[in-house]
């Protein structure tokens, strides 16, 4: 899953495809490197970002998601929003990729059931303002595991087939370092609930904290270990902005993977 932020402010390619063509471009090129979906988001959800309304999201992606689609990607709306999910559904979207699970707003649940369409479950911690502020677990990846199980329950209730539903522990989503570890240490738990599992790694701050500092653009090293590894507990969707390098680590791995 190749990533295209169209935003001026995500946390590692802000502002660099906000311009539709330039988006379009860039999931193109993705999709040439081995991405097999493209993920259109127009709202960062670093700690901190500015929200923005529906318009303005609908403004970003919508144009993205309609030349993308029409060209043949699959493409995923990263959004929690009902209008912007229903508008990328209607323009050739085919999965909703909501980092609130449902959470924010139920009615996705419904949407994506009527349209016949794919979704993204994913773990965060409260929300994107406040999660990064000392977030704490017990048992961090038994209460992500429970959180998944209650969302999966939650969309099956409201029409969502099993079979149409993925699921993402939310790497960096209100989780310290340590935490992130923990996750990825036992990804087979999460795997354990039985559908597809997400993973974003991709760029992410704790892979830069455990490399002894490292920039957002200095952190594919880190990125590949991870999903690889990911890859190896079971993992089953890679969400990443460096395709190519990220698609080449994920073919050499799973050819080394016992069937
Ligand atoms: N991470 C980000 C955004 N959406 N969706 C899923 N399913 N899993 C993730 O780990 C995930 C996600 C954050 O990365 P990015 O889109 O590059 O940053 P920003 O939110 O600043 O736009």
């Amino acid at each position: 899953m190749g990533v295209v932020n169209v935003t001026p402010d995500s946390f590692s390619d802000g502002g660099l495809y906000l311009d539709a063509e330039a988006a379009v471009a860039h999931g193109a090129r993705m999709a040439a490197a081995g991405a097999s979906i493209l993920d259109v988001g127009g709202e960062s959800t670093r700690p901190g970002a500015k929200p923005v309304d529906a318009r303005e999201e609908l403004r970003r992606v919508l144009p993205v998601v309609e030349r993308l689609a029409a060209s043949g990607h699959t493409v995923s709306v990263d959004t929690a929003k009902l209008e912007v999910a229903r508008a990328a559904l209607d323009a050739g979207a085919s999965i909703v990729n909501d980092v609130s699970a449902f959470r924010f707003e139920p009615r996705l649940a419904e949407l994506v059931a009527e349209h016949g369409a794919r979704c993204c479950l994913m773990h965060m911690l409260g929300e994107p303002r406040t999660m990064q502020e000392d977030p704490r677990y017990g048992d961090v990846v038994a209460e992500v595991r429970a959180f998944l199980e209650e969302r999966l329950a939650f969309a099956l209730a409201r029409g969502v087939p099993e079979a149409s539903v993925w699921l993402d522990p939310g790497i960096g989503f209100g989780k310290t370092v340590e935490h992130n570890l923990e996750l990825l240490r036992r990804l087979d738990e999460i795997v354990a609930i039985g559908r597809p599992v997400v993973v974003g790694t991709s760029r992410k701050s704790f892979l830069g904290r455990l490399a002894g500092g490292r920039a957002e653009g200095e952190r594919l090293p880190g990125t590949i270990a991870t999903n690889v590894l990911a890859l190896e507990r079971g993992a089953s969707i890679f969400r990443v902005h460096d395709v190519a390098p990220v698609a080449d680590a994920l073919r050499v791995a799973a050819a080394t993977v016992a069937p």
